[in-house]
C-alpha cells in the first residue's frame, strides 16, 4: 500500500495507521476528508477487508465516500447512522488546547457536523501543523452565494474588531470559477496570520448572515496523532 514515501506522507501514513488502532470491531466512524484521511480511509480498508472488522463509515465528502466504498467499507449517511462512536479526520493546524483549523480542503462543513455529531474526535496530523497560535494558515469561511460580496465585506468589517493580525480575505477559486463545495456554497480564505481569541472569532463569525459555518473547531477534537517522516508517532 505504500511503497517508497516521501518524509511527509511517511507522516501522514504513520499517524493514520496508529489512529485506526482506536477502531472498535462494530464501530460507526466518521471518515474524514483530504490526503491524511485518505491514507487512514485505506489502512481501515485493509482491516475490514484483511481481519474482517466490522464498521460502518460516515464519509464527509462524496471524494472520501467514494474511496471507502472502493477499499471496501460500508457507507451509510450520518443520518442513517444517528449518532458515531469515533471520528478520524485530518486538520490544517492544531493548537496546544487541540482547536484546529480544518477545511482547507473544502469539507469543513460536513466535518464538522459529524465530528460534533461523535462520541471522539482523533485528528491525524504530520507535525508541521501543530502550531503555539492557530492563524498562519488561512481560516475557511463557508457562505451562500447568494450576496457573497456583502458576507465577505461584513465578515472584514467583524474581524478588524477582533484580536487578529491580519484581515485580507479571497474568495477561493477552482480555476476561473469560484470553488464549489459539496453543498453548493462557496469558501471565503482569511489570511489572519494570528488568531488572539479563536473562540470569539469562531462565534463572531457564524453571526454573519450568509455564512455557513467556519473552519475553527473548538473543544470538538479530543486526541491528536501527530506523525513525524523518520515514522516515529505521538499521541496527544
Ligand atoms: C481535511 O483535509 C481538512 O479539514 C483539512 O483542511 C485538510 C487537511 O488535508 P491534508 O491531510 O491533505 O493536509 O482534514
Amino acid at each position: 500500500m505504500t511503497g517508497e514515501l516521501s518524509p511527509i506522507d511517511k507522516a501522514k501514513f504513520v499517524a493514520a495507521k496508529r489512529a485506526v488502532e482506536f477502531v472498535e470491531d462494530g464501530m460507526r466512524v466518521g471518515l474524514g476528508t483530504g490526503s491524511t484521511a485518505a491514507w487512514m480511509v485505506r489502512c481501515l480498508g485493509e482491516l475490514v477487508r484483511e481481519h474482517g472488522l466490522r464498521v460502518t463509515g460516515i464519509p464527509t465528502s462524496t471524494r472520501t465516500a467514494e474511496l471507502a466504498r472502493n477499499v471496501g467499507i460500508k457507507v451509510v449517511s450520518l443520518d442513517e447512522a444517528k449518532w458515531l462512536d469515533l471520528t478520524i479526520d485530518g486538520a490544517d493546524e492544531f493548537d496546544g488546547d487541540l482547536n484546529l483549523i480544518k477545511g482547507g480542503g473544502g469539507a469543513l462543513l460536513q466535518e464538522k457536523i459529524v465530528a460534533t455529531a461523535s462520541d471522539q474526535m482523533v485528528v491525524i496530523a504530520d507535525a508541521a501543523k501543530g502550531v503555539d497560535t492557530l492563524g498562519a494558515f488561512p481560516l475557511p469561511v463557508e457562505v451562500i452565494p447568494f450576496g457573497w460580496q456583502t458576507s465577505k465585506a461584513l465578515i472584514e468589517e467583524m474581524v478588524a474588531s477582533l484580536d487578529v493580525m491580519g484581515s485580507q480575505t479571497a474568495l477561493r477559486m477552482n480555476g476561473d470559477t469560484p470553488y464549489i463545495t459539496d453543498e453548493g456554497n462557496y469558501i471565503i480564505d482569511l489570511h489572519l496570520k494570528r488568531i488572539g481569541n479563536a473562540r470569539q472569532l469562531a462565534m463572531v463569525l457564524n453571526q454573519v448572515p450568509g455564512v455557513v459555518e467556519n473552519g475553527l473547531f473548538i473543544d470538538i477534537c479530543d486526541r491528536v496523532v501527530i506523525g513525524y517522516g523518520d515514522g516515529r508517532v505521538e499521541t496527544r
